[in-house]
C-alpha cells in the first residue's frame, strides 16, 4: 500500500528556527508501517507543503496514496482539518485517518473531516486501521511499551536536503521515555500519555544514539517530557553515554528538582548535556500552586543557577496569565526571567489547550472568548484572565520577549524583527482585543483590570469581529 502522512504547517512559524524539528507521531507510525512492507512518505509542510490551496492541488504521492494520515496539535487542527476535506472531496476513495494530540482530546470534532480517527497512542491500532481491518469510526489506541518501538526511520520524512547521505537536520530527534508523574493544569501530556512514566531500556536508547552518530549526528534532541524522572534509569543511561566517549551534545526537558541529586547534574555534564529546557513557568508562588506545578520559586532559581555553573545553557520556559498573576507578578516573572542568567526564554500566555483541566475550567467558568484554533499557540490571549485586562497581558508577553532578548544588538534585532512579523499577521487580532477590553470595561465586567463578572460573559463578544478574526 502507498501511505502518505502529513504534519500540517501552523498558521504562524513562531518556531521557525526550529521548523526541521518534526512530531514525532509520523515517524514512528511510519517506521512501523514500512517495517511491515508498506510504502510510506512523511511531509511535514513547514518543509514541503502537501497542498497548494491556489491551485487546488496535492503533491503527486498523495495523489496516488491509498491511505491518508494527518497528524496535528490544536494550533494546526484547522489545516489539518482543511486537508482532510480537501482530499475527501477531490478523491473520495482514499481513506483519510486523522491522529495525533488535537483529535485526541475532541474526537467527534475530528470525524466531521475523516474517516476515521485515532485516540491517544497509535502504534499498536494504526496497521489494523491503515490496512483495513478496523474500520471503527472512533479508534482507541493503548498505552506502547517503550522498548516494542523501534528507532526512527529518517528516510521517510520528504522534503529534507541530504548532506553526504546524512539528512539536513541539526538535533537527532530520539524519545525515550513517554508520560509524565505530574500533573500541571494546562498540559496535555498526562491526557495524551498518562501519569505512568515509560521509559525505554538503556541499551535500546544507546543503540538508537550511536545509529545516529554514525550517520554523522553531532547533536540529538530527546523528545522526552520529563527526561530525568526515573533517576535509576536515566543514570544508567547517562554512564554509557560517557563511556561511549563520543563527540554528541544533546538536550531535553527536564524538572527543576532535577538538580537535588548530585550525581546527576554531575552526569548531566559530563554526558554532553548542553541545553536543559525547563518548565519555569513564574516566580509568583500562588501562579505555582494555580499551575498545579509542585515546585518552589527557590527550586527554580537553585536550578537555573546550579546547571549554568555546570557549564549547561538554560532554556527557561514561562507561562503568563495564571488567575492568581496581575500585572505586577507577570513583571516580575519578566524581570526574573532575565536576572536569573537563563540562556534563552520561551514565554507563552496560558491557553487551554483541549483535553486539560484548565480547558475544562475555562468552559465551565465560560472564559473562553476566542473560539479559532489557530489562535491557540500561546502567543495569544484566548480566555479572559482575572487579574489584567486581555490586551494588557497580550502586551506582557511582547514584552517580555523584548526585555529578556534586550541583552545583545543580535538578540534585540532578532526579538524586534519577530514580533513586527507577528504584528503585522495580528493586526485584526490585536484590534478585536482592544475593542474587546473596551467592550468589557463598558459593560462593567472588569473594574481596575479586574475580572467582576461572575455569570456567562459569551454575550460579550463581539460577533463581527470574532468573525473577522477568522482566518481563511
Ligand atoms: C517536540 C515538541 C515541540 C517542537 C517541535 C514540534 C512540531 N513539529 O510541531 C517545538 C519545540 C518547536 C514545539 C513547539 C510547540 N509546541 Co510542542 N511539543 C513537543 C513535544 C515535547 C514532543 C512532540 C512529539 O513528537 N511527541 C511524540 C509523539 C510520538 O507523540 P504524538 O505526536 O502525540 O503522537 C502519538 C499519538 O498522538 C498518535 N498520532 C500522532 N499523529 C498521528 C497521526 C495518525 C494518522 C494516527 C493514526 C495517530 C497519530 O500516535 C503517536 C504515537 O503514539 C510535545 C509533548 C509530547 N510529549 O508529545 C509538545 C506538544 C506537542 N507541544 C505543544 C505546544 C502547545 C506547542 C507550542 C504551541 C508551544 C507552546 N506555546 O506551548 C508550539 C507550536 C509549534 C507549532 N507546530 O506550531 C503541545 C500541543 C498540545 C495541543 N493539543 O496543541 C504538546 C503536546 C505539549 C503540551 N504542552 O501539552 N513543540
Ligand atoms: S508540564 Fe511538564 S511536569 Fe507538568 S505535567 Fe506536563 S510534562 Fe509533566
Amino acid at each position: 500500500m502507498k501511505i502518505a502522512l502529513i504534519e500540517p504547517k501552523p498558521p504562524f512559524d513562531a518556531y521557525f528556527f526550529l521548523k526541521k524539528l518534526p512530531l514525532l507521531g509520523n515517524l514512528f507510525l511510519g517506521t512501523m508501517m514500512k517495517n511491515a512492507g508498506h510504502t510510506v512518505k512523511v511531509y511535514k509542510e513547514n518543509m514541503i507543503p502537501a497542498y497548494n490551496e491556489k491551485t487546488d492541488e496535492f503533491l503527486p504521492f498523495i495523489r496516488e496514496a491509498d491511505v491518508v494520515g494527518i497528524t496535528g496539535i490544536t494550533h494546526t487542527a484547522n489545516r489539518a482539518y482543511l486537508l482532510a476535506d480537501a482530499l475527501k472531496r477531490q478523491f473520495p476513495e482514499k481513506k483519510v485517518v486523522l491522529g495525533g494530540p488535537h483529535v485526541s482530546a475532541l474526537p467527534e470534532e475530528g470525524f466531521q473531516h475523516a474517516d476515521q480517527v485515532v485516540v491517544g497512542e497509535g502504534e499498536n491500532v494504526v496497521l489494523d486501521v491503515f490496512e483495513g481491518r478496523n474500520k471503527d469510526d472512533i479508534v482507541y489506541g493503548s498505552v506502547v511499551n517503550m522498548n516494542d518501538v523501534p528507532p526512527l526511520d529518517l528516510k521517510i520524512l520528504q522534503g529534507y536536503r541530504y548532506k553526504k547521505e546524512k539528512i539536513d537536520m541539526k538535533h537527532a530527534p530520539i524519545m525515550a521515555s513517554r508520560g509524565c508523574p505530574y500533573d500541571c493544569n494546562f498540559c496535555s501530556v498526562t491526557k495524551m500519555f498518562g501519569r505512568k512514566y515509560r521509559i525505554k531500556d538503556p541499551d535500546l536508547v544507546m543503540e538508537e544514539v550511536m545509529m545516529r552518530y554514525h550517520e554523522g549526528f553531532r547533536y540529538a534532541f530527546f523528545y522526552d517530557d520529563n527526561f530525568a524522572a526515573n533517576h535509576e534509569k536515566t543514570k544508567i543511561f547517562l554512564e554509557k553515554l560517557i563511556r561511549a566517549d563520543i563527540d554528541l551534545r544533546w538536550s531535553s526537558q527536564f524538572r527543576v528538582e532535577v538538580v537535588k541529586d548530585k550525581e546527576m547534574v554531575d552526569l548531566l555534564s559530563r554526558a554532553k548535556c548542553s541545553t536543559v529546557f525547563i518548565g519555569v513557568e513564574s516566580i509568583n508562588p500562588k501562579a505555582l500552586l494555580d499551575y498545579n506545578k509542585k515546585q518552589s520559586v527557590e527550586d527554580i532559581k537553585k536550578c537555573i543557577k546550579t546547571l549554568s555553573e555546570r557549564g549547561m545553557k538554560v532554556h527557561s520556559m514561562f507561562v503568563l496569565g495564571a488567575d492568581s498573576d496581575n500585572g505586577e507578578t507577570i513583571e516580575e516573572t519578566i524581570r526574573f526571567s532575565r536576572a536569573s542568567k537563563s540562556t534563552t526564554a520561551q514565554f507563552s500566555i496560558l491557553f487551554p489547550i483541549p483535553g486539560t483541566r484548565l480547558y475544562q475550567e475555562m468552559k465551565d467558568q465560560d472564559r473562553i472568548f476566542i473560539n479559532n484554533w489557530d489562535y491557540y499557540d500561546g502567543s495569544h490571549t484566548v480566555i479572559l484572565p482575572k487579574q489584567i485586562t486581555p490586551i494588557k497581558l497580550q502586551k506582557k508577553l511582547i514584552h517580555a520577549y523584548k526585555h529578556f532578548y534586550a541583552t545583545t544588538i543580535i538578540t534585540w534585532l532578532m526579538s524586534r524583527l519577530g514580533f513586527f512579523m507577528w504584528k503585522l499577521t495580528n493586526k485584526k487580532f490585536l484590534r478585536y482585543l482592544r475593542y474587546f477590553t473596551r467592550k468589557l470595561k463598558k459593560a462593567g465586567a472588569i473594574q481596575n483590570g479586574i475580572l467582576t463578572h461572575k455569570g456567562p460573559l459569551t454575550d460579550l463578544v463581539p460577533k463581527k469581529l470574532s468573525e473577522a478574526i477568522i482566518r481563511k
